[in-house]
């Protein structure tokens, strides 16, 4: 499990599962030749460098090639989906990490901001096929930002990263059209 859930699978019960169907398919934690880009909001930047280096942590960890990684930084949360859209059309990258900040006491818009860019990055996701995670804190104050940004294995960025190589394997199965 890569999101912050702690509802895991019990290991007896998915075995039993498995041995009901003829596939049961999971994604590997697998980093080698995944071309993974990150797409980061400024905004908030105390937050979304915290995000980032624990994105950057996990991907090394688990076999990602820093040649096949990429940063592009944008002004703030709501530019996340466009800057995504142009790494997915660049068809140059297996999947695509949005990361950002969105606090509601910065902004009046917080609703605008964290919405538009949660529906963009799904629209991305879904118009192109390449995996786009969002990776994007939306919380009512800094503190919970910086609570969901420490350095340790409930970083959001760390498990923004482990969701898309999840996905690129899974997705990369025979089942799964391109
Ligand atoms: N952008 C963020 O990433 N986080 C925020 O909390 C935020 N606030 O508070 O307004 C924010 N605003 C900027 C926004 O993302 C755009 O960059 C801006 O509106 C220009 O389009």
């Amino acid at each position: 499990m890569t999101s912050s859930d702690d509802t895991e699978f019990d290991p007896a019960v998915e075995g039993a599962l498995r041995a009901r169907v003829g596939q049961y398919l999971v994604g590997a934690l697998e980093g080698r030749g995944v071309r993974v880009a990150l797409a980061c909001g400024r905004f908030n930047g105390a937050v979304t460098t915290r995000l980032l280096e624990g994105a950057l942590d996990a991907l090394a960890e688990h076999g990602v090639d820093r040649n096949d990684i990429t940063i592009a930084w944008a002004p703030g949360a709501f530019e996340l989906p466009l800057v995504a859209r142009g790494f997915a059309m660049g068809e140059q990258v297996d999947a695509i990490i949005t990361l950002g900040a969105v606090i509601r006491g910065d902004t009046g818009h917080y609703d605008v901001v964290a919405g538009e860019c949660a529906r963009g990055v799904q629209d991305v996701q879904l118009a192109s096929g390449v995996p786009v995670v969002f990776g994007v804190l939306t919380t009512n104050t800094v503190e919970q930002a910086l609570e969901r940004s420490r350095p340790d294995a409930t970083n959001k960025g760390r498990e923004s990263a482990e969701t898309a190589l999840e996905m690129v394997n899974l997705l990369r199965q025979r089942v799964f059209s391109s």
